[in-house]
């Protein structure tokens, strides 16, 4: 009985898989090709948003952008793991610089499985010898020229700017930089390397699963942390006349031992260096990964206030946040957060940074000083799934629309590593409409395929938000954050 039935069922069997293929088939296609020209729509609209304004098409826009540099060395993160024998921790954590393996595994443990992007200074010498030697015979390993301030150089160079780059390089290092962009600081032997690890979605090391790629950047650098190359770039600073400053990879002054009352002295000579220019420049500063609760004050303090405009992303934008409100350090948020949620937090980021303008101002007039600090005008948070910025209105930031569909083109174009974005390659991960605000009864906003960047007013600020065509097959993560916000800047100058 039981074998007879279980032959009549395998006879049926294949037919009715035949039919549940079918049938999925049938359910699936239509909507697969709605989705196709879908994707297809919102990329058109995204490039013709794109060329609508040009650039300052008199000159080509001067920058200069500080500090340091490096050299990358790209590996899959879970290979080079698997390599050197580091086998999974089952103890995910958080540590603030690493020291030895363990930690190692646990901290990559921590970033690895909600696919947050990380980056953390390793106190080991030997250690970290020991993963470069690792990456360095490994297969499908690349080298390139890395470090936030390079990476936003050459970005803006390409996007037909003349930079000029705060940095310490060594001779091969400066060979390979655009012709658009000028060195100030000391030559170097030995280039700080970056280990950058890779993972893409869903790669699996011992129980974990990573639930986006992302990667997770480990360094030990001599060079960087003391900003070396800032005396000569403020030297050449003034000849150069910039129409912006850039500011970025003071993260790797994040948990190096300096000794004490170093690295302040540092951060207050750039805030002189913020601040000499006369009259003054736009300066933008590009976050990064930080969890040193003292240095997080240290930039409240000397950089933050002389900053016209910020960028960072989905894990940086909480972090700050909390800072400013008075809590700790958030070392981990949700990757992949809504629109709604990142964009209550920039309204906060911008109310409390204005307010503390408004208030030291006010301090500053009681006190007979010169102001020096200026107001927060621009706010680009860059996140998997979409681009937001806040721009103040009759600032001086143009073309935010554009802008935000260009730094949206750029996240796909980077991560995918090809300046032609290829629709098959890419999918929307941006709801069909979004929320404005996580208060109850705000407006929603639908996702229209031949206008997808949306903007509108609110108080003395203008808000754009645009899908970002996420890249499936991915070529790198790391430096995603510096060619998106220098592409959105490029527009605004
Ligand atoms: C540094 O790393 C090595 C392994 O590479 C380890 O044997 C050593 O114990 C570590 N040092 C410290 C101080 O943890
Ligand atoms: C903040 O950090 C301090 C020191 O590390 C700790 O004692 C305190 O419990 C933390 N507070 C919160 C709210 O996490
Ligand atoms: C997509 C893209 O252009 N990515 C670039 C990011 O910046 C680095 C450094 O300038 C380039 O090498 C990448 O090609």
């Amino acid at each position: 009985m039981e074998g007879g039935g279980r032959v009549s069922w395998m006879k049926y069997g294949s037919a009715v898989s035949l039919f549940v293929v079918l049938l999925a088939f049938w359910f699936r296609s239509p909507q697969r090709a709605g989705l196709d020209d879908r994707l297809d729509a919102v990329l058109s609209s995204l490039l013709r948003a794109e060329r609508k304004v040009g650039m300052n098409n008199v000159a080509r826009p001067k920058v200069a952008i500080g500090f340091g540099g490096c050299v990358d060395l790209i590996v899959d993160g879970v290979s080079l793991l698997n390599k050197i024998g580091l086998p999974a921790t089952d103890q995910p954590l958080h540590h603030d610089y690493l020291e030895n393996p363990e930690q190692l595994a646990q901290s990559f443990a921590y970033f690895f499985a909600p696919g947050a992007a990380a980056e953390r200074f390793m106190l080991n010498d030997t250690l970290f010898s020991e993963l470069v030697e690792g990456a360095r015979d490994l297969p499908g390993n690349r080298w390139a020229v890395g470090g936030n301030a390079p990476v936003m150089a050459g970005r803006m160079a390409t996007e037909g700017c003349d930079v000029l780059l705060g940095g310490s390089f060594s001779p091969d290092f400066t060979d390979v930089l655009s012709q658009h962009i000028t060195v100030a600081g000391n030559a170097v032997e030995e280039p700080d390397i970056h280990l950058i690890l890779e993972y893409p979605s869903g790669a699996t090391w011992g129980r974990y699963t990573s639930r986006r790629a992302n990667r997770y950047i480990i360094h030990s650098d001599d060079h960087n942390p003391y900003l070396d190359s800032m005396e000569e770039f403020a030297k050449k600073l003034t000849d150069f006349e910039p129409d912006l400053v850039v500011v970025g990879g003071l993260q790797m002054m994040d948990n190096f031992p300096f000794q004490s009352g170093e690295r302040g002295a540092l951060l207050s000579r750039l805030a002189d260096l913020l601040t000499s220019s006369s009259p003054p420049i736009g300066i933008h500063f590009e976050m990064a990964s930080f969890v040193e609760e003292s240095i997080m004050e240290d930039l409240l303090h000397y950089v933050i206030p002389h900053a016209d405009s910020l960028g960072m992303n989905e894990q940086e934008l909480p972090n700050l946040l909390s800072l400013l409100k008075g809590s700790n350090i958030t070392v981990l948020s949700d990757p992949n957060p809504r629109v709604a949620t990142v964009l209550d937090q920039m309204r906060e980021v911008y109310r409390i940074l204005n307010q503390r303008h408004k208030d030291a101002a006010a301090q500053s007039e009681a006190d007979g000083a010169e102001a020096q600090a200026k107001p927060l005008t621009r706010l680009h948070v860059h996140t998997l799934a979409f681009q937001a910025m806040i721009v103040t209105r009759g600032s001086k930031w143009k073309n935010t629309m554009s802008a935000t569909a260009k730094a949206s083109l750029t996240a796909n174009r980077h991560v995918c590593g090809s300046n032609d974005i290829d629709p098959s390659k890419a999918r929307l991960i941006m709801d069909d409409s979004f929320s404005i605000s996580r208060q109850e009864g705000s407006q929603r906003i639908p996702l229209q395929e031949t206008r997808p960047v949306s903007c509108w007013h609110e108080e003395d600020y203008e808000i754009c938000v645009a899908p970002v065509l996420v890249c499936t097959e991915v070529f790198q993560t790391a430096g995603g954050g510096d060619n998106i916000s220098a592409a959105g800047l490029v527009l605004q100058i």
